[in-house]
């Protein structure tokens, strides 16, 4: 029920100097009174005993702060109060059970977030990337939430809408008058506006899609023949003997995976079993999923040649191992030696940050991105300005996608601004 008070210890669990109790609800400034006795108000930040109960106030459970952040002042836009006490597995969870019998109740996951959304403190996006920041495996992927969570996507979005519009507008107003009476280059000035606009749009899908890469991590495999050096290479990437190396062919059978920081790209990186066509049962089925981590990845090493039919070249990086003792004509490897290493991590995130401005694939279609997809191909066919009545049917179209999306009201909207741009001394 919305209205109520929650309380949730917010720090991770596990031993740690201090953890830190979240309340938020009506009643949470009477849970601050009542577990340590401080009289709670905006502002107030207090070093104070903590109690079990009201009623037992000659022995504290902690000593620690207490933190009040009034309504609508706070991260939930409710009454908030913070309670810091030790860490560990004990203390916080006494404090907890305190905040519970004082009349609040465990908070559900992302009840708070839910709730700053609820009261208008976050947006949809920039509730998304609260969790994104929490989960970020890299600082780039950090980097990436919190553009979210400043809102500047969505800010960039209004604006590739608020061009749209006016472009909208003057073609509508063009479709009004008399074709001699349109100022010189119309037409010209049309076109440019329009494909600045299409542009906007396709780095704002990029950067969605690059978001997605961030917060999900990008499968980079490596494949090649038994004994080709895959196993070497993901420990030499890794930094550490993560797989079992060995010149018997047929070594690797299960895929191995680790996360790996490229470039601030979180890779997932998988050793695979060496492709061949072989009698063994058990490796002929560390084969077949290889063959099926090829399909799925994002990139593909393929260490001197896979001879698989069919992996996309767009997305397959062949290279040279073992270069120092044959070299060959491209990007040449050694896991012995750590030759090319730093020039094949800089070649798989050239792949990713190529894919991620590139792909055509929608975004998901909760996202307001979406909208930007579908309003871009509908533009991509307004390619003719001289006929202004098509024209002026797909942009004002794609205006609709995009203003349903981020809510506003495209007839309304358009008619006000087309009034207050082009009826003055007219
Ligand atoms: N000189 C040299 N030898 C290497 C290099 N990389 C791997 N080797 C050797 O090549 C042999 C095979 O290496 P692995 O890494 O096990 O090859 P793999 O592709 O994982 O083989 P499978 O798991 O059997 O498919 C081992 O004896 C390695 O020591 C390299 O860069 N230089
Ligand atoms: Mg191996």
């Amino acid at each position: 029920m919305r209205g109520d008070t929650i309380a949730a210890i917010a720090t991770a669990p596990g031993r740690g100097g201090v953890a830190v109790l979240r309340v938020s609800g009506p009643e949470a400034f009477d849970v601050a009174r009542r577990v340590s006795g401080v009289s709670a108000r905006s502002g107030l930040i207090r070093y104070a005993p903590f109690y079990a109960d009201a009623s037992e106030r000659n022995r504290p459970i902690d000593h620690g702060l207490v933190l009040c952040f009034q309504a609508p002042r706070s991260y939930t836009g409710e009454d908030v109060v913070e309670f810091h006490c030790h860490g560990g597995s004990v203390t916080p969870r006494r404090v907890l059970e305190a905040c519970f019998a004082a009349g609040a109740r465990l908070a559900r996951r992302g009840e708070f977030t839910e709730r700053a959304f609820l009261n208008g403190k976050l947006s949809l996006e920039q509730a998304g990337a609260v969790i994104d920041l929490i989960d970020a495996k890299t600082s780039r992927a950090a980097d990436a939430a919190l553009e979210g969570l400043a809102g500047r996507r969505e800010r960039a979005v209004r604006k590739i809408y608020d061009r749209l519009l006016a472009l909208s507008a003057e073609v509508e107003h063009a479709l009004d008058i008399d074709e001699n009476e349109l100022p010189e280059k119309f037409f010209l000035g049309a076109v440019e506006e329009l494909s600045a606009i299409k542009s906007d749009l396709r780095a704002a899908l990029a950067d969605v899609r690059a978001g997605k890469i961030l917060r999900e991590g990008a499968l980079v495999v490596l494949a090649g023949a038994p004994n080709a050096g895959k196993s070497s290479l993901m420990n030499a990437l890794l930094g550490e003997n993560r797989a079992i190396v060995s010149d018997r062919a047929g070594t690797t059978r299960d895929s191995i995976e680790e996360w790996l920081d490229i470039d601030g790209w979180p890779v997932r990186l998988v050793d695979t079993a060496g492709l061949r066509a072989t009698d063994d049962a058990i490796e002929a089925e560390g084969v077949k999923r290889s063959e099926e981590l090829v399909a799925k990845a994002a990139v593909v090493v393929d260490l001197g040649g896979t001879g698989m039919e069919g992996v996309a070249r767009d997305k397959t990086l062949r290279i040279w191992p073992k270069c120092d003792l044959v070299r060959g004509n491209g990007l040449n490897v050694s896991a012995k030696t750590g030759e090319g290493l730093i020039e094949l991590r800089r070649a798989i995130a050239d792949m990713l940050e190529r894919q991620a401005a590139s792909a055509d694939e929608p975004p998901a279609p909760e996202s307001c991105f979406a909208a930007c997809h579908e309003a871009l191909s509908v533009l991509e066919q307004a390619d003719n300005p001289a006929d202004l009545a098509v024209f002026g049917n797909l942009l004002r179209r794609s205006c609709e996608i995009l203003g349903a999306e981020i809510g506003a009201f495209y007839t309304d909207d358009l008619l006000e601004r087309v009034f207050s741009r082009f009826c003055v001394g007219k």
